[in-house]
């Protein structure tokens, strides 16, 4: 396996809509193992292919690794994922995410969604999410459709944590 390396903000290739894959094949395998890699190591708990510079429909997920739970590891990998259902009910949580580092922001989604994919051997599966996993999966479809979450909050807070950015990378404190 080997880490890969993640785009930070302001970069072209997180505004690209990702293609869908063929099949997931060794190459997409090879791949998802890299993102699971390079998303532990950040760390998070979520990664699309856009953010290390790829443009297939792939994203990777583990939200059971977070510092104060670090619970059994449970890594969900999906490819061509969909959105086939969505509960009329909303859920407001803070977000943040490894493109756009340090800052966080409440972002309201739909509470429950169901996601349509295919698993790490290529079968076609179906998950129901809510809570954290639900806000984790939308953000990272959102990822592989070129859409950040600062794009859902008023140009005026996007832009002040754009600017926050901006200036840790000239810091070089990224
Ligand atoms: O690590 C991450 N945490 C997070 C918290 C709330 C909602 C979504 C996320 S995903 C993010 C990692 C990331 O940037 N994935 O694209
Ligand atoms: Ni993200």
């Amino acid at each position: 396996m080997s880490k890969l390396e993640i785009i930070i903000v302001p970069d072209p290739v997180l505004k690209e809509t990702a293609y869908a894959v063929d099949r997931v094949d060794d190459a997409v395998r090879t791949q998802m193992d890299n993102m699971l890699e390079t998303m532990y190591e950040a760390p998070g708990i979520g990664l699309a292919a856009n953010q290390v510079n790829m443009l297939n429909r792939v994203l990777v997920i583990d939200i059971t690794r977070r510092a104060e739970e670090e619970g059994e590891p449970n890594p969900i990998c999906m490819a061509n994922p969909e959105v086939i259902w969505e509960s009329e009910q909303f859920s407001v949580m803070e977000e943040g995410c490894l493109s756009i580092p340090q800052q966080y922001a409440e972002v309201q989604r739909p509470a429950i969604v169901r996601v349509k994919y295919l698993d790490y051997e290529g079968k076609e599966v179906e998950l129901e999410a809510d809570g954290l996993l639900s806000h984790c999966v939308q953000h990272e479809i959102d990822h592989l459709n070129g859409v950040l979450f600062v794009d859902y909050l008023s140009s005026l807070k996007r832009n002040m944590i754009l600017r926050k950015v901006e200036k840790l990378k000239k810091q070089e404190v990224l």
